[in-house]
């Protein structure tokens, strides 16, 4: 029977929900860690939802929401230009289709492997679910390293990729789309080698240049959206909102300098972003468009940054705080963790809170660590939790999947209007979550219920 009542979430029910999670721990391999990471997180906030309703215990929800529908995972073997063969591996972690064809992005980078998908296939399910879109969750990609190679290297290897990926995708099972190191480019060469294969000109991936198939505003969507949720929050939480205040951005790919465009054009003063070599800090604001020339065209190092400015700083990783990121201890309103996951360190939260930040919206997923999470919400941070606040990217991936679908296509200005109604809606529907299950003003436990929630009412009516 549900009890239609919230229960108080005593310590007895958090030690017992811990030692279900460390049970669940020994089902998995090493590589896990940051899986575990964001599951324990979900699964810390639904406290409340279990206690109040059981049937999502007595239909086993957890168990089943914490493993992967399956787990594709297929070498790719390519020519470099000195003609040599490379090997990469290659996947995809379609997670949960309960809402709509698999969805999620594809990372190329060094660092991926089957448990960086996991966690990150793991929190596409809830972020999508947010959306209110019918797109289930799903990511994938490869240790591959575009960083150094050239055009045709990457063509060769995204080639090379696909002739693999092609058997398990499609518009209506699983629709790719970019992430770290895929962009407009990758996209290209992805969808090139799928049509070629099936000769099937198909909305199988989002994110595809706008001029065979991709929508408006895909490459500023995840930016200003984290940009217009934070906006919102700003109200609902009746805090100042960013207009001429000082912001400090980490990261320099799309998430980072969308979110550095969309602040500008909201009176804000961006004076920081970052790349994997260091930090720029230029307190009278980045310079954007020397930005976007440095990392979307020339794809360069930031040190080059201070050829042209050179009264701006450039401080390299080897100068940053012992286990911490010099952006977060850079004086700020707001911050915005765009660049990769747990970025954001405990040391780094409270350097931002004696510093005075009142706000923290997450562009990039699960860039804080738990400790630095913790201590946001105890100093009553306006925290704005990935899978919220970065849903605007994967929002208008489904908005493209619609275009293709309908076979049309909508103006920037249509684009950016359902991008800034959809953000909004998640914002309201988070808040008001948080507060309906006693946790007001927290997004974190808001946006786990909310998501949740949407999905296992699904996985119980659909039944098993
Ligand atoms: P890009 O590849 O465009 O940019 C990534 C940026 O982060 C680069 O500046 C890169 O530096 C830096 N970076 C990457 N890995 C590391 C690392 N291990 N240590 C330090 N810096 C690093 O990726 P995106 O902007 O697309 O993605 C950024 C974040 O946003 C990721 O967490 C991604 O999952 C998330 N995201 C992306 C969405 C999208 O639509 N693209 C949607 C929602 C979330 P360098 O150039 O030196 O490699
Ligand atoms: O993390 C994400 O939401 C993305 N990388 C975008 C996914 C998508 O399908 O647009």
């Amino acid at each position: 029977m549900k009890s239609n009542k919230i229960e108080v979430v005593t310590e007895e029910a958090v030690q017992r929900a811990k030692t279900a999670i460390a049970g669940l721990k020994n089902l998995n391999c090493a590589e896990d860690d940051l899986f575990f990471q964001a599951m324990e997180e979900v699964l810390l906030s639904i406290i409340p939802l279990y206690l109040s309703d059981p049937k999502y215990k007595k239909n086993s929800i957890i168990r089943r929401l914490i493993h992967p529908d399956r787990v594709i995972k297929f070498k790719v073997e390519w020519m470099d230009d000195n003609n040599e063969i490379q090997v990469n591996m290659g996947y995809r972690v379609q997670f949960n289709n309960t809402l709509g064809p698999y969805k999620g992005g594809l990372r190329f980078h060094p660092s991926v492997n089957e448990g960086v998908l996991k966690f990150l296939g793991f929190e596409q399910i809830l972020k999508n679910a947010l959306t209110g879109l019918p797109i289930g969750g799903a990511k994938g990609g490869s240790d591959f390293d575009p960083k150094g190679k050239s055009d045709f290297e990457v063509m060769k290897f995204c080639s090379a990729f696909m002739r693999e990926l092609h058997k398990y995708i499609g518009p209506r099972i699983d629709v790719p789309a970019g992430d770290i190191g895929v962009g407009a480019r990758e996209i290209g060469y992805l969808f090139g080698e799928y049509k070629k294969i099936t000769s099937s000109f198909d909305g199988v991936l989002t994110g595809k240049p706008f001029f065979f198939g991709g929508s408006r505003m895909r490459p500023e969507a995840t930016g200003y959206g984290v940009v217009y949720f934070t906006e919102k929050m700003l109200e609902l939480e009746q805090k100042e909102p960013l207009n001429g205040k000082i912001c400090v951005v980490s990261g320099a790919g799309n998430v980072a300098l969308h979110v550095i465009e969309k602040l500008y054009q909201l009176g804000a003063i961006p004076v920081t972003c970052s790349d994997s070599g260091g930090t720029i800090h230029d307190p009278r604001g980045v310079d954007i468009a020397l930005l976007k020339e440095l990392k979307e065209v020339q794809r360069v190092s930031l040190e080059e940054y201070i050829v042209q400015h050179p009264e701006a700083r450039y401080i390299p990783v080897a100068e940053y705080p012992k286990d911490g990121h010099a952006v977060w201890h850079i004086p700020c309103y707001a911050a915005f963790p765009c660049a990769t996951q747990n970025e954001l360190t405990q040391g780094d939260a409270k350097a931002l809170i004696q510093n005075g930040c009142m706000c923290v919206a997450e562009g990039a997923n699960m860039p804080s660590r738990s400790e630095a999470i913790d201590l946001f919400i105890e100093n009553k941070i306006c925290f704005a939790p990935a899978k919220a606040a970065n849903a605007g990217g994967v929002a208008t991936s489904a908005f493209e999947m619609s275009q293709n679908a309908g076979m049309i296509r909508w103006t920037f200005e249509e684009v950016d209007q359902k991008l800034k109604e959809t953000m909004v809606y998640i914002c309201t529907e988070v808040a008001n979550t948080a507060k309906e299950f006693s946790a007001d003003g927290n997004y974190v436990v808001g946006a786990n219920i909310a998501g949740f929630k949407r999905v296992a009412d699904a996985m119980i009516a659909e039944g098993i």
